[in-house]
């Protein structure tokens, strides 16, 4: 029996050409004729939501809008050759129509668009077209250019480390575990795009480093229209071509492709994607495309870019391409297209009503999800109480570590106990060359202060690894492998270098979750060596500034100033389910303040809990990290000299602090004084400072003092040093005065 269709004529569908009958069994570039009727569909749902969009926005219905307009074939032919909620995806603005071929509706983006409470991506949080859609493993997307592709690497690496660590994968009571679910697939492969002008953003080259020395399964797809905003290509790219720049990577696989043709596309996506599921590397796809809506509705071409440049585009427009491609081959008919393009704007316009009746969300929800609201590190019982080891027979004390020791201790405790941990910075591995390790021909050096000495030889190389020479690389990757399920307890090697990490950690590490309106999440911990006191450090090697940190919502801050409270604290931060900067202070390493014996494998302190140090009643001092032990000693000569009883605070804690232990000390003693050490103007100690001001000023016999670091770097001679920053001397002379007062 032949083809039942194509025998059967008189019962064809409506608009199928009879071509499409004759030619039914052929394929183009392996896609069938009904596929390619499909990805005709989703490019044009994808363009004409963008045209109601706009349309919506002129009506001043929506508030805004970024199309994908001529991005759309490129788009579909990654849709096709990938598989939703299965492989990942980092898609950036313009990939509406890999969002609809990936199964994404209209409807929800038009939710997006009006800013409903029911928007699935973000609940009225995020601009239209910042894709998440957790079922399909579409990642929440942000609007800074290229701060997705780092973290696609991170994902890439999650998806590795489980399928060679299939039980790290399983679900654990007790921490962030029991939150995380995990999937993977030994061949899953994650897709990341971006324009050509996001190519010159540094995160792109560093992501290109990694993915290219650890051959990693991710698929870069640079959608190339020729313009950011009003800036051409030629100006980003040397030479004006990013395939010419990137082909000296090494286990790449490279296409550069017309992306406003879906079968030459498909093409090239079928082949790059079959060479990252193998495990070859990562793919490469350059896809020219055309931007004919402009940059966005807020910008006009006309004024940058000339009819005759403008036409040249619009005659490759892929709608209207693929749309002649179809009647070409015979696919459909003038009838079917025009049935196809019926049922779309029907159905368009039914989620346009719909979105529009949906309603928004309430005021009352905005704080929802800055944190995670499964598991609390405030909670009292994380308040444990140390588990020291009993005394010697013969009497003698139990050693005391330093602070040093107790977090290396502490991190080989947790790393034991949740293979979801690995460890990743600047030197922080014992040595990269492992030959030489198992040789034992070297001892290994785990970080410049040594905190992670060990590990790798412990747990081995794909737990404990060097990372390039690029705080954004560590950063990035580490948001993408906790999205997963990982725990990435990375280090940033001096805080002074935080800063090229900084567009990750102020726009993406906190934000995930909240802006993902609970859909993503990333705990990791960011281990950070700060502070100053260290003579001859000077400006790169002393700086504090967390302020910085606890200004951003979503990243918890922690600033230990002793052994014991950083084992205690530590270990919180990393059965946290939230994001943590944990602050290390250089100068506390190895001090003798402060040193503890080891508290055991599950000592942990919670969150926001200060410690008084020293009860008093005369004077309340709030301070924390290094300048605690120099209050200590300004207090108890205080005390010696006039038997004024101070009561010092170190709050541990920075996001969120303990409010209470500070307003109870300070309506008791009536005197505060708040010490740090970074520098003194819009320091922390503002804050609080500001709130013991606003809220406790009825109990208040003397105005609150600050006592911190003066307005400049720290300089490198210990004479300027000690000048700069806030000394016990200092402490002391404010304590007097404000008990004087
Ligand atoms: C880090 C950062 N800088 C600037 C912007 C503002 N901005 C948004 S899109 C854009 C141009 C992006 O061009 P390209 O990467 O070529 O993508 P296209 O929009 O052309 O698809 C700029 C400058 C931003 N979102 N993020
Ligand atoms: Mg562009």
């Amino acid at each position: 029996m032949g083809n039942r269709m194509a025998t059967k004529t008189d019962s064809k569908p409506a608009g199928v050409a009879d071509e499409k009958i004759r030619g039914a069994g052929k394929t183009y570039e392996g896609l069938s004729r009904d596929q390619l009727i499909e990805a005709y569909r989703i490019m044009y749902t994808s363009r004409r939501v963008d045209d109601r969009e706009i349309l919506l926005k002129r009506q001043q219905k929506i508030f805004f809008q970024i199309s994908g307009a001529g991005h759309e074939a490129v788009g579909v032919a990654a849709g096709f050759a990938l598989k939703p909620g299965y492989d990942w995806f980092y898609p950036y603005y313009r990939d509406r129509a890999l969002c609809l071929a990936l199964g994404a509706t209209p409807h929800e983006m038009l939710l997006m668009a009006v800013g409903a409470a029911a928007d699935p991506q973000s609940g009225g949080r995020q601009m239209p077209s910042h894709w998440s859609f957790p079922k399909l493993n579409v990642v929440t997307q942000s609007s800074p250019t290229g701060s997705q592709i780092l973290q696609a690497v991170g994902c890439a690496e999650g998806g590795r480390y489980f399928a060679a660590h299939p039980q790290a994968a399983k679900k654990s009571e007790g921490d962030y575990r029991q939150f995380k679910d995990v999937k993977f697939q030994r061949d899953e492969v994650t897709y990341v795009s971006l324009g050509d002008g996001a190519t010159s953003e540094g995160e792109f080259w560093e992501a290109m480093n990694t993915a290219s020395n650890r051959k990693l399964p991710v698929l870069f797809v640079v959608q190339d229209n020729g313009y950011a905003i009003s800036v051409p290509v030629e100006v980003q790219t040397p030479g004006g071509n990013i395939s010419r720049l990137v082909a000296g990577f090494p286990n790449f696989h490279f296409e550069e492709i017309d992306g406003t043709d879906p079968v030459a596309s498909y093409a090239a996506f079928a082949r790059t994607v079959a060479y990252c599921r193998a495990g070859e590397g990562p793919g490469f796809i350059h896809a020219h495309v055309i931007r004919p809506y402009s940059h966005s509705l807020s910008d006009d071409e006309r004024l940058y870019r000339p009819d005759a440049e403008r036409n040249l585009d619009a005659a490759r427009d892929p709608i209207t391409r693929t749309q002649m491609f179809l009647l070409r081959e015979g696919i459909l008919d003038e009838n079917g297209i025009n049935k196809l393009e019926k049922q779309v704007e029907d159905e368009l316009q039914v989620a346009v009503d719909q979105a529009l009746a949906a309603p928004p969300p309430t005021p009352d929800t905005i704080e929802l999800y800055i944190y995670s609201p499964d598991l609390d590190p405030t909670s009292p019982s994380l308040q444990t109480e140390p588990a020291f080891a009993a005394p010697a027979a013969d009497g003698k004390k139990l050693a005391p570590k330093t602070m040093a020791d107790l977090i290396n201790t502490t991190l080989r405790d947790e790393m034991r106990r949740d293979e979801r941990i690995v460890i990743f910075g600047e030197d922080v591995a014992d040595c990269s060359r492992e030959q030489y390790l198992k040789e034992k021909l070297i001892k290994g050096k785990g970080g410049v202060f040594k905190l992670t000495y060990g590990l790798q030889n412990d747990f081995g190389p794909d737990r404990v690894f060097n990372s390039p020479l690029a705080e954004a690389n560590i950063v990035g990757r580490a948001v993408g492998m906790a999205t997963r399920g990982m725990k990435p307890v990375v280090e940033i090697q001096f805080f002074d270098y935080i800063w090229p990490a900084m567009m990750q950690l102020r726009d993406e590490l906190p934000l995930i979750r909240w802006r993902s309106n609970n859909g993503f999440s990333s705990p990791c911990v960011i281990r950070v060596a700060i502070g100053g006191y260290l003579t001859g450090g000077a400006i790169y090697h002393s700086q504090c500034g967390e302020s910085i940190f606890t200004h951003t919502p979503g990243i918890r801050v922690v600033f230990p100033s002793n052994a014991l409270d950083a084992a205690g604290l530590l270990r919180t931060a990393i059965r946290c389910d939230d994001p943590v900067l944990f602050l290390e202070h250089k100068r506390l390493y190895r001090e003798t303040f402060g040193r503890a014996p080891y508290p055991g494998p599950d000592y942990t302190i919670p969150f926001g809990k200060a410690k008084v140090v020293q009860e008093g009643t005369d004077l309340s001092v709030i301070t924390y990290g290094a300048v605690v032990p120099r209050a200590l000693q300004a207090a108890q000569k205080l005390e010696r000299e006039q038997g004024v009883k101070v009561e010092l605070i170190d709050l541990r804690c920075l996001n969120p602090f303990d409010w209470e232990t500070i307003a109870e000390s300070v309506t008791k003693t009536n005197r505060a004084l708040v010490a740090y050490e970074d520098t003194l103007s819009w320091g922390y100690g503002a804050e609080i400072a500001a709130r013991i001001a606003d809220q406790l000023f009825d109990h208040l016999d003397a105005p609150v003092r600050r006592v911190a670091a003066k307005d400049v770097f720290v300089a490198y001679q210990p004479i300027l040093e000690d000048a700069i920053l806030p000394q016990a001397e200092d402490l002391l002379q404010a304590m007097k005065e404000l008990t004087d007062y």
